[in-house]
């Protein structure tokens, strides 16, 4: 990932300030990590750092803080631009309060959405040894609250590279799901749903 900054001229940046006087405040390893303990914290183990986390998944912003601070040395800031930057949109702060958009395990409400539009066909990338029982069962969320799904086939392929490095590619017709009464959301970059019948997925790749 890119390093994160700050710049009195600037203001904060991603990369390199164009003024070239600002200050990197996480580099981007530093930043990959804290970022992935963000997701970790907010999605799956909140309690373990005793974070209470809201019907919504909403948690306060100052007690996330500290425990970033001690395990990880930075603070509010560096959150601050995490979330900012983040390239899938992971995080929303509003008021005071920090969740994740998607990808809990945890049990919280997930209907909302922040758009109605939604692509007549999205991705979703697997083990090519999923697509079988897929194919027969459906996408299922797993241990997850939601199935994810990708606006475009190269999004599709990274999220599938996470499980195999020639991940196989499945065509999702959201737009027979939506006449027929499924919901889609967006959460940031991402698309999700509660399930996916097999009669609504075609493998591409
Ligand atoms: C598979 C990351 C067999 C499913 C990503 C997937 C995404 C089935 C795996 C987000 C199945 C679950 C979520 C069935 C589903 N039979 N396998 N019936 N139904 N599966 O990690 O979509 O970077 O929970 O194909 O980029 O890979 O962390 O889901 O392979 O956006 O922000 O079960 O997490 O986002 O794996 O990833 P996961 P995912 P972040």
């Amino acid at each position: 990932m890119k390093p994160l900054g700050i710049c009195d001229n600037c203001g904060e940046f991603e990369g390199s300030c164009k003024c070239g006087k600002g200050r990197i405040l996480l580099d981007g390893k530093k930043r990959e990590l804290v970022s992935k303990f963000l997701s970790g914290l907010l999605r799956h183990f909140p309690h373990s750092f005793g974070i209470d986390v809201d019907e919504e998944g909403w948690a306060k912003l100052d007690e996330v803080a500290e425990v970033v601070k001690d395990r990880h040395g930075v603070g509010m800031r560096e959150i601050e631009l995490i979330v900012r930057f983040d390239p899938k949109g992971r995080f929303e702060i509003k008021d005071g309060k920090i969740r994740a958009k998607y990808g809990h395990s945890i049990n919280i409400r997930v209907d909302w959405s922040e758009s109605t539009k939604i692509p007549p066909v999205l991705y979703h990338g697997t083990h090519p040894a999923n697509v079988q029982s897929i194919l027969k069962r459906g996408l299922l969320p797993m241990k997850r609250r939601e199935v994810h799904l990708s606006e475009t086939i190269q999004d599709a392929i990274e999220v599938g590279r996470r499980h195999h490095p020639n991940p196989a590619v499945l065509a999702i017709d959201t737009k027979r799901m939506i006449e027929a009464g499924f919901k889609i959301r967006k959460k940031g970059k991402v698309y999700t749903t509660d399930y996916v019948p097999p009669k609504y997925i075609k493998r591409i790749l």
